[in-house]
């Protein structure tokens, strides 16, 4: 008999089946928005308009972080060819494939709700509101894959400080860009669009929490999230919400997309946790892609030590 194993779960087995699209309604929908997308883009008077071509560009005065990993790096080639992004395919090498359907010029983050400093970045003002550093990470998929990611950005507690939140600001609510043109899967309903997310305020203001901007010293290629995307390292994967267009300070919990799809099974805090299995798999252990033996996956993705403060006298079992 053959036994599954966790990643080898096809998302088919993931999202409810009627609302699976399969691959190739994803292909004959993507063909037909080629055309219409080119159209588009000659259009747009920015010398960036025909970028994804922005990806593979160096950034410059790249600092480095004492909250890097050691751990040996995966390869760009699996960084960027093994991707979660349902908006541009459900298969793990969609993304890379499809890339060329997101470009990420002209693009703004509006940042509002609850802050004294409002306000509609411009993706080019936005990353220089810090320094870029780069930081690497080890990154733990609720499917039970990791990879070690040297991630390029600066943390979120930077652009916090800049908006000023009031007091009303328990929360921080993310929001992908909603354009079927530019992410053909959000044809389907694979997930309620746009892709939403969420931190609590303090989460947020942590220092290991990330705006990356880029991988490998490079500008963030399309399937990782370009131009702008969340990395949360001590929770599972989905947490880091790609290609944010929206960046909301609310009072209440806000919903997450992978909540609204499957609420018995993904909670709002979706830390990694090997003694909370996931209703039909082991968190226990993981593969990190690459490698041939599973490893055991650590409390809170081994960053324990910095963050379980964040969860002191909470049961993890129910807040999961
Ligand atoms: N908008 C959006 N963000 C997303 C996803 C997605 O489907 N759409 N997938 C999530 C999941 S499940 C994971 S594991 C990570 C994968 O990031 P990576 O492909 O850069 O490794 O992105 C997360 N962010
Ligand atoms: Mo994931």
């Amino acid at each position: 008999m053959l036994i599954k194993k966790p990643e080898d779960i096809k998302p088919s087995e993931i999202t409810p089946r009627e609302l699976y699209m399969n691959r190739r309604q994803f292909i004959l929908a993507a063909s037909a928005t080629a055309l219409s997308a080119a159209t588009v883009l000659n259009g747009i008077d920015s010398p960036f308009s025909s970028s994804p071509a922005i990806a593979g560009q160096k950034l410059n005065n790249v600092r480095k972080s004492s909250f890097s990993a050691t751990e040996k790096q995966n390869s760009f080639k699996d960084i960027t060819n093994y991707n979660n992004f349902y908006e541009l395919g459900t298969d793990k090498t969609d993304p890379a494939e499809n890339a060329k359907y997101l470009t990420t010029r002209p693009w703004t983050v509006s940042v509002e709700g609850e802050v004294k400093k409002a306000k509609t970045y411009d993706i080019d003002d936005l990353i220089k509101i810090a320094p870029l550093e780069e930081r690497i990470y080890r990154m733990r998929c609720v499917e039970a894959w990791s990879m070690v990611i040297p991630w390029v950005g600066f943390p979120l507690s930077s652009l916090v400080k800049l908006a000023e939140p009031t007091g009303n600001a328990k929360f921080i609510h993310f929001v992908t860009l909603q354009d079927p043109k530019r992410l053909p899967g959000q044809k389907y309903a694979v997930l309620d669009w746009p892709y939403v997310e969420g931190l609590r305020m303090d989460e947020a203001m942590h220092p290991l929490t990330i705006l990356s901007v880029g991988l490998y010293g490079e500008v963030l290629p399309a399937q990782n999230g370009a131009p702008i995307r969340l990395v949360v390292p001590w929770k599972y994967g989905f947490k880091g919400i790609k290609s944010i267009v929206r960046i909301r300070f609310v009072e209440k919990q806000p919903p997450t997309s992978w909540n609204i799809s499957a609420p018995q099974e993904y909670g709002f805090y979706s830390n990694v946790n090997p003694e909370v299995d996931h209703p039909r798999w082991s968190q226990a252990t993981e593969r990190r892609i690459g490698e041939f033996f599973r490893r055991k996956t650590l409390m809170f993705n081994g960053y324990g030590e910095q963050v379980a403060d964040l969860y002191r006298g909470m049961d993890l079992k129910k807040y999961y």
